[in-house]
C-alpha cells in the first residue's frame, strides 16, 4: 500500500529537520535571496516637520523606522540570518524570493530642489562601487527634480545591465497616511525580482522609463506622467512587465559610469514677444548647448528674422541647440514652415524628448571627450537610452507576417492581436531555448523579428543565454548579448549564465561574459573553495581555469582549510601544480 499524504509530509518534515531546515517556518533553505541596495538621497519620503523651517530630511532615521513596519521588514527572518543595522528583509513574496535590502544614506540628505549635477555624480559613484554586490538598486529621491536625476543617470550609466529604480513620495513615510510605503515596497519588489536594465522611476503603481517622465502634479499621489511612452510595468493585482518596451543596451561592453556632465547648458522656453536681446543674452559664452522649448510640433516664429539671426549666430559659434516641444505629448516634426525654419538655422530636432531628458542628453553628449561637433550633433539625434521615439526605417516584420504563429493561431481559432501576442510570448521562451541549444541563429533572428523577447526564461527560469552558455556556442552567445540578453538572469536554482559556462568549461564564452560585466552572485560563490579543491584533487586543470577566468580567487581554502594547490600537491596532481606555478608568474 502507498504512503498516505500525512505520512509523506511527516517523512518530508523529518528529512528537512535532519538537514537543518526549519519545518513550516519562514526560513526555507531553498528560498532564493536577492540583494537590493537602497541609496537614500533625501526627499519628502524621509522628511520630518521642523518648527520654523517646515519639512526637512532627517538623517539616520529611515532604517530604524522601517524596521518597525512589518510589510517592509520581516524581523523573525532577519533574526535568523543576522543582518547589519542598515539591512532589512522584506516578507517573502509569492515569487518565493527573499529581498534583502541595505540602506545607504548619502550625506547630507537633500530636498531635491537643492540637488545639482554633483549629487548625480555621488549617486553614480555609489552605483559603480556597489554594482557587483547587489542584484538591483533603488534610489530614494525627492520628487521635485526626480525626472532630471532619472534622465541624467540614464545617460551616465553606460551599458547598464541591472535594474535601477528611483522613487520617493509626496507625504513622508513616517505619517499615518502616506504614499512612501507603497512606492518603496513596489520599487523593492521590482528591483529584486526583475532584470529591467534601465534607470526607471516607480510611482503610484507604475514603473516608468526614467528619461520619459515629468512631474505633473505637486499634490496628487499620482505625481508623474510619461506622456510619450507607456509604463514599463503596472503593479496591480499582479506586477505586469511590458517586456516589449524595455530598453536594452545591446552591447557586450561592461557597465561603467560617466561623470562630470557639462554644466554650460540651459533650457530656453520661447513665448510670444520674446526679444532678440533676451535670446542673445541667454546664448552668450560660456553657454555650449541649449534646449529650445518651442510651440506645438517644434515651431518658432518664422516672421522674426532678429530671433532667427540670434539662433543662427549661436549655432555658427558651435553652440548646440536642441528643439523640444512645450506640449506635454507629441513630437517635433517638420510639418510646418515655422518648424523647418529652425532646422535651417542649425537647430537639431529633439523628437518627443521631455525637456528634462533633452537637457540631460545635451549635458552628457557635450561632456564626452574627443568628439567632433558633427559627432556630437549625430549623437544628439540618435536614440541613446530609449529617451526618444525613432521611427524605424524600412518595413518591419509584424506578428501577422509570421507564418508559424499564424498556423498555430488557426488551430486555436485566434484572430485578435492581443491573443496572437499571448501565443507568441508563451512560445518564444521554449523555442528560443531550443534554437540556442541547436545553435540555430536564423531561428533566433526569426523569433526576434516577431517581437519575441529573447531574454525571457522557460518554466525553469532558464534563458536562451543560459542554454547557449552550457553549449559553449560563442556565435549564439554573442548574438544574444548584442540583442540585449541580460547576463544577470538567474534560473530557478539561482544560477547565472556565467556559472553554466564555468561548469561546462567554455573558456571563450566565460571571457566574453566577463567582458560584458557578468559576475557570480554571492549565492553562487558559497562553497567555491571546496569545489576548487575537488577539481584540484581530480587533476581538472580545465575546470580550475574556468573558475579563474570567471574572476574567482583560486587560493581560497575548502571546508577543511586546505587550499586547492595544497590538495593537488597531496594528491600528486602534477599538471595542476604546473598550472598554479604558471598562475603565480
Ligand atoms: N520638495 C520635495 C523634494 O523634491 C518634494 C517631494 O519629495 N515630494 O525633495
Amino acid at each position: 500500500m502507498g504512503e498516505t499524504s500525512s505520512e509523506l509530509s511527516r517523512a518530508l518534515s523529518n528529512t528537512e529537520a535532519s538537514l537543518g531546515l526549519e519545518v513550516g517556518g519562514g526560513c526555507r533553505g531553498t528560498m532564493a535571496e536577492v540583494r537590493v541596495l537602497v541609496i537614500n538621497t533625501g526627499g519628502t519620503i524621509g522628511m520630518v516637520p521642523h518648527e520654523s523651517e517646515g519639512l526637512i530630511p532627517e538623517a539616520n532615521k529611515l532604517a530604524r523606522s522601517l524596521k518597525k513596519i512589518p510589510i517592509l521588514h520581516d524581523a523573525v527572518y532577519a533574526n535568523k540570518i543576522n543582518l547589519g543595522d542598515d539591512t532589512l528583509v522584506l516578507p517573502s513574496s509569492n515569487q518565493n524570493k527573499r529581498i534583502i535590502y541595505t540602506i545607504l544614506e548619502l550625506s547630507p540628505l537633500l530636498d531635491s530642489s537643492n540637488m545639482t549635477p554633483a549629487e548625480w555624480d555621488k549617486i553614480a559613484r555609489q552605483l559603480e562601487i556597489n554594482y557587483e554586490m547587489y542584484d538591483g538598486f533603488v534610489i530614494l529621491h525627492g520628487t521635485d527634480t526626480m525626472a532630471y536625476t532619472a534622465s541624467a543617470l540614464s545617460f551616465m550609466c553606460e551599458n547598464l545591465g541591472k535594474t535601477i529604480i528611483l522613487t520617493g513620495s509626496q507625504v513622508p513615510i513616517y505619517e499615518l497616511r502616506n504614499d512612501g510605503r507603497a512606492n518603496l515596497l513596489g520599487a523593492l519588489l521590482i528591483a529584486g525580482q526583475f532584470v529591467i536594465p534601465e534607470v526607471c522611476l516607480y510611482f503610484y503603481n507604475k514603473l516608468y522609463r526614467g528619461n520619459r517622465v515629468t512631474k505633473v502634479d505637486a499634490e496628487s499621489f499620482n505625481a508623474f506622467s510619461s506622456p510619450n511612452l507607456p509604463p514599463l510595468a503596472n503593479a496591480e493585482v499582479d506586477i505586469t512587465i511590458n517586456w516589449e518596451t524595455v530598453w536594452r543596451a545591446n552591447t557586450t561592453k561592461k557597465f561603467e559610469i560617466h561623470t562630470n556632465m557639462n554644466s554650460n547648458v540651459g533650457l530656453l522656453r520661447i513665448f510670444p514677444g520674446i526679444t532678440a536681446a533676451a535670446v542673445r543674452a541667454f546664448l552668450q559664452s560660456p553657454m555650449e548647448g541649449i534646449v529650445l522649448e518651442t510651440y506645438g510640433s517644434g515651431n518658432a516664429p518664422n516672421n522674426r528674422p532678429d530671433l532667427l539671426a540670434e539662433l543662427k549666430k549661436a549655432t555658427d559659434r558651435q553652440v548646440v541647440i536642441l528643439n523640444c516641444t512645450q506640449c506635454l505629448r507629441g513630437t517635433v516634426s517638420v510639418v510646418y514652415a515655422t518648424g523647418k525654419t529652425l532646422m535651417d538655422a542649425g537647430v537639431i530636432p529633439g523628437a518627443d524628448m521631455t525637456p528634462e531628458a533633452a537637457l540631460a542628453k545635451l549635458s552628457y553628449v557635450l561632456s564626452k571627450p574627443g568628439l567632433s561637433l558633427v559627432e556630437k550633433r549625430k549623437m544628439l539625434s540618435e536614440n541613446l537610452r530609449g529617451e526618444m521615439t525613432v521611427v524605424p526605417i524600412g518595413t518591419k516584420i509584424t506578428l501577422k507576417d509570421s507564418k508559424f504563429i499564424q498556423e498555430i493561431a488557426k488551430y486555436l481559432f485566434i484572430s485578435c492581436k492581443e491573443e496572437l501576442e499571448a501565443v507568441r510570448d508563451a512560445l518564444t521562451p521554449p523555442l528560443a531555448c531550443v534554437a540556442a541549444k541547436n545553435g540555430d541563429l536564423e531561428a533566433l533572428k526569426a523569433l526576434q523579428s516577431m517581437g519575441g523577447n529573447l531574454s525571457s526564461g522557460d518554466y525553469d527560469g532558464r534563458t536562451p543565454l543560459h542554454i547557449a552558455c552550457c553549449e559553449g556556442n560563442l556565435d549564439i552567445v554573442t548574438h544574444l548579448l548584442q540583442s540585449g540578453a541580460t547576463v544577470y538572469a538567474k534560473d530557478h536554482l539561482g544560477a547565472t549564465p556565467l556559472l553554466n559556462a564555468i561548469k561546462f568549461r567554455h573558456h571563450r564564452v566565460i571571457c566574453l561574459l566577463r567582458m560584458t560585466g557578468a559576475h557570480l552572485s554571492s549565492q553562487e560563490l558559497v562553497n567555491v573553495g571546496t569545489e576548487l579543491c575537488s577539481l584540484a584533487y581530480h587533476g581538472d586543470v580545465e575546470g580550475l581555469k574556468a573558475w579563474h577566468l570567471a574572476g574567482v580567487d583560486l587560493y581560497q581554502s575548502g571546508y577543511d582549510g586546505n587550499t586547492p594547490s595544497e590538495v593537488a600537491k597531496a594528491a600528486g596532481q602534477n599538471k595542476v601544480m604546473e598550472f598554479f606555478k604558471q598562475l603565480a608568474c
